[in-house]
């Protein structure tokens, strides 16, 4: 354990937060479960954030508008009050999953340590904070504990001016914020050895940790709304994780016809970062991108297979978000979201039986052959 008080502290002489590009603001915690309580109602949220390291004591952290935890920063804020906080870094990968789920899957006031909890079947075990009223990971690697100050903000870059913050999911670095909260580092407590676990975006780690909440949202709000009809869904690294998903639909009758376009509306409203949805019929492998290529390139009409649906808030980090991109975009994160149809009518299913090849009958080229 580690007090802020002791005359030596410092985060960085602690804790080996990388620096991963030359244009990075400073050394950033990229995966630090951020654990905070609601001052009102005491209810807990935790979810994942750009920690950027601003002094021997101080972090700022960013928020993309909307995420819950700064709603209760907000709270205290108003209130004049600090916001306790603790950063649980290396912990049971199911947490990592949990906290990236988000609204309204699962709405504000919601403990994503509940997905955990049921993914292992077993609740998470909490501890609570040695500085700080607040609770941590049990099982953590390491504990940063600290408080949300009110009304304190600094610029991302303060130390650097690189005008940069570090990678994201989408594959850019994202820009420094002028004006971000500040979390004051009350103490630092850790296992003996510790491992920093760090996570670098874009990378399939990252992706998956953003996907994987993403298919369980969509496949849970469509199959509410249309049972039994959408067979599976993948939100592939190629599309961040969040901004693409496949969904694979079964149309068992002419009836059917339209209703993957409902379930693509559906997973928009699931996932409201979501930026594409490409459908695609029962006989295409949903994992392997080069077969839902496949199925645009023969299934998919550019002028009868899209829809649009312009100027829909989606997600800041997508640079072509942005007004000036098409002077349509009236605002940077608006962006039209848009459905790729490669399914096959079902009246002309016939003409859209993939070729059946005979099984290779081994015994007559190797007689001898045991499988
Ligand atoms: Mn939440």
């Amino acid at each position: 354990m580690h007090l802020a008080s002791e005359a030596d502290f410092d985060i960085l002489k602690l804790l080996p937060a990388p620096t991963n590009t030359e244009e990075d603001a400073g050394p950033y915690f990229t995966m630090g479960m951020c654990y905070a309580a609601d001052p009102e109602t005491g209810e807990h949220d935790i979810t994942i954030h750009r920690l950027c390291v601003q002094s021997k004591d101080e972090i700022s952290m960013y928020f993309v508008p909307g995420r819950h935890l700064d709603a209760f920063r907000m709270k205290a804020e108003a209130a004049g009050k600090s916001l306790p906080i603790s950063i649980s870094i290396g912990v049971d990968p199911a947490i990592e999953i949990g906290a990236c789920f988000e609204p309204p899957t699962t709405p504000l006031g919601y403990d994503e340590l509940s997905v955990a909890g049921s993914l292992r079947n077993k609740a998470v075990e909490l501890v609570e904070c040695v500085s700080v009223k607040a609770r941590a990971i049990a099982h953590a690697e390491i504990v940063i504990e600290g408080e949300l100050l009110p009304n304190v903000r600094v610029r991302e870059d303060q130390n650097t001016n690189t005008g940069k913050a570090m990678p994201e999911f989408p594959g850019y670095t994202g820009d420094a914020k002028a004006a971000i909260p500040v979390i004051k580092v009350k103490a630092i407590t850790h296992r003996v050895h510790p491992i920093l676990q760090t996570c670098i975006g874009p990378s399939d780690e990252h992706t998956n940790m953003a996907g994987i909440p993403t298919e369980a949202s969509i496949l849970q709000m469509v199959e509410r709304a249309l049972p039994g009809f959408v067979l599976n869904v993948h939100c592939p690294s190629a599309g961040t994780g969040k901004y693409l998903t496949v969904i694979q639909i079964k149309k068992r009758s002419l009836n059917d016809e339209g209703r993957q376009r409902q379930a693509a509306l559906l997973a928009f409203s699931a996932f409201s970062e979501l930026k594409h949805v490409i459908l695609v019929d029962e006989d295409v492998d949903i994992f392997d991108m080069d077969d839902v290529l496949w199925a645009m390139t023969t299934r998919y009409q550019g002028d009868v297979s899209t829809v649009f649906i312009p100027g829909v808030r989606c997600h800041p980090l997508d640079p072509s978000s942005d007004p000036r991109f098409s002077p349509s975009i009236l605002d940077h994160g608006i962006a039209c979201k848009t459905i790729f149809d490669c399914t096959v009518p079902f009246a002309l299913k016939a003409n859209f039986q993939r070729s059946k090849f005979k099984e290779v009958d081994v015994k007559r080229f190797l007689p001898n052959f045991r499988p």
